[in-house]
């Protein structure tokens, strides 16, 4: 994974943790971080501008991007895949993050200011992604969210990869509740909270009907639009 960044520091960040973090040591996957700065223009080493029509903020150079991206070395001619990460991207899911975690290589441009020229966006290659409908400082968050969602994926980086098969997502549902012990819980309030009986019966099949229940209830309850989704897909 490379990284073109105006803040390299903000990288390994979240992935050094956790999980992703062994992963990381493992050399399962490995970051690399392109300082853009490295590649600026004229004596003031300028990444950014101001933009052509006017308007507020500062636009990453194209000329800067090509640089940066052409400093790294081609590794046996696999083309890298290459993410712009901007909130005017298609928004990132799971199917995506499943093809993404395929890919052996990944090329992410982290943006800054009010954006990055859209020619070297066209020119270079790179697709524009978003995380989500709100707006984020930069890309850098957004680049270490789409990594973890990606690394988990990868075999042999959870520790329990049948939790996978489950998870939201997974059949466009939303996944169901899960409780632990104590199996009365009494708060600081003395209330006492018993954990749904089935769950402690071990019938295993009154349970699957039951978490798959739960997870339909929730589905509806919370993401509507991805219900529906589901029932046009079995059709
Ligand atoms: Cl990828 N970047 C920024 N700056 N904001 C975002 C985003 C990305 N995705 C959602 N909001």
């Amino acid at each position: 994974m490379k990284i073109l960044t105006a803040y390299p520091e903000m990288f390994p960040g979240s992935l050094e943790h956790s999980v992703i973090g062994k992963a990381l040591k493992e050399n399962i996957f490995k970051i690399d971080t392109i300082n853009l700065h490295e590649f600026g223009i004229d004596d003031r080493m300028s990444i950014d501008d101001e933009p052509f029509g006017g308007g507020p903020g500062m636009v990453l150079r194209p000329d800067v991007v090509e640089k940066a991206l052409k400093s790294i070395p081609e590794q046996h001619n696999i083309e890298s895949k290459k993410i712009y990460l901007t909130p005017s991207g298609t928004i990132l899911n799971q199917e995506k993050l499943r093809n993404l975690s395929k890919l052996e290589k990944i090329t992410i441009l982290c943006g800054r200011f009010e954006g990055v020229d859209q020619r070297a966006i066209d020119v270079l290659g790179f697709e524009e992604v978003s995380i989500g409908d709100y707006v984020l400082a930069g890309g850098e968050i957004a680049a270490q969210v789409l990594l973890e969602g990606c690394i988990r994926l990868i075999p042999g980086v959870l520790g329990h990869p049948e939790s996978l098969l489950e998870e939201s997502f997974s059949n466009n549902l939303l996944e169901y509740p899960h409780y632990t012990r104590p199996q009365v819980w009494v708060d600081s309030l003395g209330n006492k909270h018993d954990v749904p009986e089935v769950l402690t019966s071990g019938h295993h099949s009154n349970i699957k009907k039951w978490r798959l229940n739960k997870s339909i209830e929730k589905t509806k309850n919370i993401r509507p639009d991805m219900y529906i989704n589901k029932e046009q897909k079995q059709d």
